[in-house]
Order: structure tokens, then C-alpha cells, then sequence
């Protein structure tokens, strides 16, 4: 990655898409940092005016992404990086007696609204010869687990958009990328219990989950491996984990 490129990092109020804006700074880069809570990004934007863009954005909505990132002003309209990462989980019951409400909104963010901004940017990169987009799957992506139905069937979408967004730009010079976290906390859980932040808290109970921090180390490091070099897939765990649902035993304190 050049310093002083351009990264679109949606999902950049919080949590990894946070992380990843500071990273990325840290690198060099100028940051378009995506969200729909603006004045969260506005917050992120003080004191590095020139280096961070806030664009406020529903990523489910594709005309609205497509106006803002028409209204990008030119020396921000080149994007050399796009980091797909805006996405959720809503729920965590079983899919029968799951609100299908919850089904549109994980569906819509996280495959649709990933596509919606992928739809701009990555036609620009083709025709550019070059650019990278890195989609933040999970490890949900790669198995299921009960009460985690539509979630997981969200990111499986998420891997095989990679996979096929890879074959399609084959020979174009763009790099397609995907890191897979396993768990993290952020608001994530606090969004998945509709802001029931008692049962979010009792998630990372007795475990050490991994930082948004980690997660930007592993998306920048990605980022800047030599432009003839793609990291196709990372998938990144806490050390108390081992998959879907299988953690170590739970400590004490
Ligand atoms: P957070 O809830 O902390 O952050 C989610 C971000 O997505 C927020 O900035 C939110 O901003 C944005 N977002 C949500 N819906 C929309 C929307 N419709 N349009 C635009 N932006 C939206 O969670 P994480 O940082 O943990 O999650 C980031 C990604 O990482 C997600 O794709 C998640 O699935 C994935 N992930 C998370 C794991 C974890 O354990 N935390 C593990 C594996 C993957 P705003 O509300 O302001 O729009
Ligand atoms: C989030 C990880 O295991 O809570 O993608 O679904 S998990």
C-alpha cells in the first residue's frame, strides 16, 4: 500500500471498522470513514481534518451509497482499498422462532450493503488496473451454530462473494482479501441483544476475546503486502477459542 492512498473503510464508527480508520492512518493512508451514526464520525475526523472524510451512509440502501460516493470530492474519488466491514448480527435464537426483521437487517448490511458499495468501487479499480478490497467475513462463515442460523448463512455469502469476486477480476490487477475474525468484542453483541448490554457483557465472560486492534493489525498487514502478493483468506482467533462456539473453559474473575 502507497502512502497517502485512499481507504474506504465502512462500518467505521465502531468497533474493527474504528480500529481499522486508526490503523490505516498510522500507515499513511487518508481514510473515508463509513457509517450511518455521522456525528460519531464527525468526533473521529477532529484534530486530522486532511486525513479523515467522514461519509455518512446506510450501506442496505444502494442509492444512498451510490450518492454519496458520487459526491466524494475528486482528490478522495480514487479508492485504493476498500475495506468492506459495516455488518451485524441481530438475534440469537433459534430460526424458527427467530423476527424475520432480524433476517432482513443481517441480510441486507452484510451481503447486500457489502455488494452495494463493492458495485461502486470495484468497477473503478477494474478499470483502473488496480486496487484492493478486503471483505470482513467471520468464523461464522465457515460453520454454523444454534441460534446463529441467518447470521452464519450471512457471512457464508460473505466467503463465496470473496471467492468469486476473485475469479471475476482475475488478470485486472485488483486484489480481493478476506479476514475472517472469530470473537471480538465491540458493540457487536450489544447490537445482536437489541442493547441488552447485561447479556452482552456475559458473552466475554471469564475469556480474553480479541480487540478491534487485533483485527487492524491483521486487515493493514493484509493491506500492504506487495502488490503481486494477495492474502486470500486469514482467519483470526483468541487464544480461548477454537471455532464456532468452542471456547476454552470459562475462568474466574
Ligand atoms: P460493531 O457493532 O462495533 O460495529 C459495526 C459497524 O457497522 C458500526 O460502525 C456500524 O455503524 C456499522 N453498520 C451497521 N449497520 C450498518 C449499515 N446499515 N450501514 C452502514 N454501516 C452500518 O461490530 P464489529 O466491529 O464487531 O463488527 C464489524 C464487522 O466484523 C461486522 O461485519 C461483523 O459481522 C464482523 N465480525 C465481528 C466479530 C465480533 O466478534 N465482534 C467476529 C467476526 C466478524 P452505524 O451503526 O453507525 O451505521
Ligand atoms: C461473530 C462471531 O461466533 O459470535 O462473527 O458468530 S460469532
Amino acid at each position: 500500500m502507497e502512502s497517502d492512498s485512499v481507504v474506504l473503510v465502512t462500518g467505521a464508527s465502531s468497533g474493527i471498522g474504528q480500529a481499522c480508520v486508526d490503523a490505516f492512518l498510522r500507515e499513511g493512508a487518508r481514510v473515508i470513514a463509513a457509517a450511518r451514526r455521522g456525528d460519531r464520525l464527525e468526533h473521529m475526523r477532529e484534530g486530522r481534518e486532511d486525513r479523515v472524510l467522514p461519509l455518512t451512509m446506510d450501506v442496505r440502501h444502494r442509492a444512498e451509497v451510490t450518492a454519496a460516493l458520487d459526491g466524494l470530492p475528486d482528490d478522495w474519488s480514487t479508492i485504493d482499498v476498500l475495506v468492506n466491514n459495516a455488518g451485524l448480527a441481530a438475534g440469537r435464537g433459534p430460526v424458527h422462532t427467530d423476527d424475520p426483521d432480524d433476517w432482513d437487517r443481517m441480510l441486507d448490511t452484510n451481503v447486500r450493503g457489502l455488494l452495494n458499495v463493492s458495485s461502486w468501487v470495484l468497477p473503478r479499480m477494474v478499470e483502473r488496473g488496480s486496487g484492493h478490497v478486503i471483505n470482513i467475513g467471520s468464523n461464522a462463515g465457515r460453520e454454523v451454530y444454534p441460534g446463529g442460523t441467518v447470521y452464519c448463512a450471512s457471512k457464508a455469502a460473505v466467503e463465496r462473494i470473496t471467492r468469486g469476486m476473485r475469479m471475476d477480476v482475475l488478470g485486472s490487477g485488483v486484489r480481493i482479501s478476506q479476514v475472517d475474525p472469530g470473537m471480538v468484542q465491540t458493540e457487536f453483541s450489544t447490537v445482536r441483544f437489541h442493547g441488552d448490554e447485561a447479556a452482552a457483557a456475559k458473552v466475554y465472560e471469564g475469556l480474553t476475546p480479541l480487540k478491534a486492534e487485533d483485527i487492524a493489525d491483521v486487515v493493514t498487514w493484509v493491506a500492504s503486502r506487495p502488490p503481486h502478493v494477495v492474502v486470500a483468506d486469514v482467519l483470526v482467533y483468541p487464544l480461548d477459542q477454537a471455532g464456532s462456539g468452542k471456547f476454552a473453559p470459562r475462568r474466574a474473575g
